[in-house]
């Protein structure tokens, strides 16, 4: 699905704004919204938990509705009109002047309507939205039912706990460990095409020699049967004009390159490829003439490829410095920041890192771009977190996500498959592979060949594994890249540095004979900015900074481990729970952005660490 772009042809009205707002409740709406009513103020973009102090905010649990109205210009007469939601937590259900327009399931990737006979040029439209927070074993990121309470339960039996769980109103139980933010999270705009349209764009780099490769497909929208006949027959005439010509223009804006034909592929002589920061992440831009209409789109040519225990960016062995990350801020909870995002890619450079996972969701296409021209690189990641056993019983049984799961990686590749940032997809955080293993291949290794399949650059595929009995767990093993979360020396071994780093190099020694790269996506120790002690003990920031350096000194050991990502970029939001102090606290940095001990150690040691050629 293309970001809605401006230019001569096309416009695009953003309604980021004040809405009117007001709480629901866990009833399914129907035809609720046949008037106006006056709510109360709402920003958006952003989730609405932390707008209002106000626990009914904060723990809301079921539906909310947003409302506005917008009018069409006249001027956009005999335009194809599209009203596009960014993203709405968890799902929504779109009314334009009470009559049900669309809905839509999951809350990280973008949808949208065409107006035609729902509204026109020049009209007055009221807009409601009813979005619903809801999380349980049918959506992702999955969420608990029947009051397990996440990080372990209650104590089972005490009948006063009991009691209470009968007792208390239903809520959302997030399988998770982030704050189970909501709402109208990502911008809504509308925006025109001609009649006729570049409906996507498929770029595909490839690099020969000093040449660039593009193969390229554009599908194109509005025309009829007829007209795509004619087409075909007239060998690429369309009304005299060919269908589609693409120009294909470097950063100073000289055409370099141009192709017509609906796909192809076009060469780009002594081009400039796209490198990870601080090589040069150079970026072309492809101009799709389709009849009247137009649409530009970044292209940068690199390749990526899994070779051995290598991971190659343009052929040379990468090493992943990075994170885990989260949207998450204060007040904007997950909402769009975009300032806090050039603040976070500036903290990412000053940190020497290179990569981050989008963990564990889709993020905002804003920040892709802003990757894709700053040169990080990202590990693109589903929000299918919290597939555990419940009760041991087998989530691949438990949970009827698969369909849901199916679609998400659909329209997460459709989305960001022409990011040159984008290297590998992930597709869930931290699912159980152990105890039901064959359940577990079936379901990871059908998905694993769904992705291949989709993605027409075929990148590399994964998904991140938690702790857990690696010698059980039959299907890590078979992703391109082995990606591990270990917390030996916090959640296990807790505070003893030497046991723990004995039982990790117990575990390479067991990924040494898999023969694949392995990179460890998750590690880390809650530190509490200010805590500090000569002898360091958990929660301390010399602790997380020592459990950093004994621990890196053994990946640094092993030729087929191929990067670190640590967990946390920053301190997040979390939901209430025994084992979180305001949030979980594994930031290398406190949540407004201040450096812990351990960001001055990364800085340094990323800073010594090349980006290629670390592991030859
Ligand atoms: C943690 C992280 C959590 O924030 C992340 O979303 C997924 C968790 C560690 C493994 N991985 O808790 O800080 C949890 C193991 C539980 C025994």
């Amino acid at each position: 699905m293309l970001y809605p772009r401006e230019n001569e042809v096309r416009m695009v009205a953003d309604l980021s704004g004040i809405w009117d707002f007001k709480l629901g409740d866990e009833k399914e709406p129907g035809e609720c919204c046949d008037e106006f009513w006056d709510g109360e103020t709402i920003a958006v973009p952003a989730s609405y938990n932390d707008q209002k102090d106000d626990r009914a905010y904060r723990e809301h649990y079921g539906w909310v509705y947003y409302q506005r109205a917008f009018t069409i210009p006249r001027c956009w007469q005999g335009e194809r009109i599209v009203l596009r939601f960014d993203a709405v937590t968890h799902r929504a259900k779109v009314y334009l002047d009470g009559r049900l327009a669309c809905e839509h399931k999951g809350g990280f990737l973008p949808f949208e309507v065409e107006l035609d006979g729902l509204a026109a040029a020049g009209q007055r439209v009221r807009l409601t939205v009813a979005v619903d927070n809801q999380v349980n074993h049918h959506t992702l990121p999955i969420g608990n039912e029947g009051n397990m309470a996440f990080f372990g339960s209650d104590n089972p039996g005490v009948p006063g706990v009991e009691a209470a769980k009968l007792w208390r109103k239903p809520k959302n139980q997030p399988n998770f460990d982030f704050f189970n933010y909501a709402g109208i999270n990502r911008p809504v705009r509308l925006y025109t095409t001609p009649a006729v349209y570049v409906e996507d764009v498929t770029l595909v780099p490839d690099i020969c020699g000093e040449d660039g490769l593009v193969k390229y497909e554009i599908r194109i929208g509005g025309a009829s049967k007829e007209e795509k006949a004619k087409h075909e027959e007239n060998d690429g005439d369309f009304a005299g004009q060919p269908l589609v010509h693409v120009d294909i223009f470097d950063a100073q804006g000289h055409c370099v390159a141009a192709a017509d034909g609906t796909a192809g592929e076009i060469t780009i002589p002594k081009a400039r490829f796209w490198w990870p920061w601080p090589k040069e992440p150079y970026l072309y831009t492809a101009v799709i003439r389709c009849g009247e209409d137009r649409y530009e789109q970044k292209l940068g040519i690199r390749t990526v490829k899994v070779e051995g225990t290598q991971f190659l960016i343009n052929g040379e062995p990468f090493y992943f410095k990075g994170f885990g990350k989260h949207e998450d801020s204060a007040f904007h909870g997950r909402g769009l920041d975009q300032c806090l995002n050039v603040k976070d890619v500036n903290l990412i450079h000053w940190l020497n890192a290179n990569s981050f996972r989008t963990s564990h969701y889709p993020y905002a296409e804003e920040m892709y771009d802003l990757c894709d021209r700053e040169g990080i690189v990202v590990i693109d990641e589903t929000p299918a977190v919290g597939i555990a056993s419940i009760e041991g019983k087998d989530p691949y049984r438990t949970f009827s996500v698969r369909k849901h799961h199916e679609q998400v990686l659909r329209d997460l590749v459709a989305r960001d498959k022409n990011h040159p940032c984008v290297v590998m997809w992930s597709m869930g955080n931290e699912p159980d592979t152990e105890h039901y293993p064959e359940s577990a291949y079936e379901y990871w290794h059908s998905l694993y060949e769904l992705t291949h399949q989709l993605d027409p650059a075929n990148r590399p595929v994964t998904f991140v594994c938690c702790q857990n009995n690696y010698e059980r767990d039959i299907v890590t093993r078979t992703m391109d890249v082995v990606c591990i979360n270990r917390y030996y020396g916090w959640y296990n071994l807790s505070g003893d540095l030497d046991a723990a780093c004995y039982g990790l190099n117990q575990e390479l020694d067991f990924w040494e004979k898999q023969k694949k790269p392995v990179m460890i996506t998750e590690y880390g120790a809650d530190a509490i900015a200010g805590i500090h002690e000569c002898v360091a003990e958990m929660f301390s920031e010399e602790f997380q900074m020592e459990f950093y350096m004994r621990q890196n000194a053994e990946f640094d050991k092993r030729r087929f481990f191929i990067g670190e990502h640590v967990w946390n970029f920053a301190d997040f939001a979390t939901i209430q729970g025994c084992m979180r102090a305001d949030g979980n606290k594994k930031g290398l940095l406190t949540r407004d952005r201040r450096p812990k001990m351990a960001a001055h150690y990364f800085r340094k040691r990323w800073k010594e660490l090349p980006n290629f050629g670390y592991k030859k």
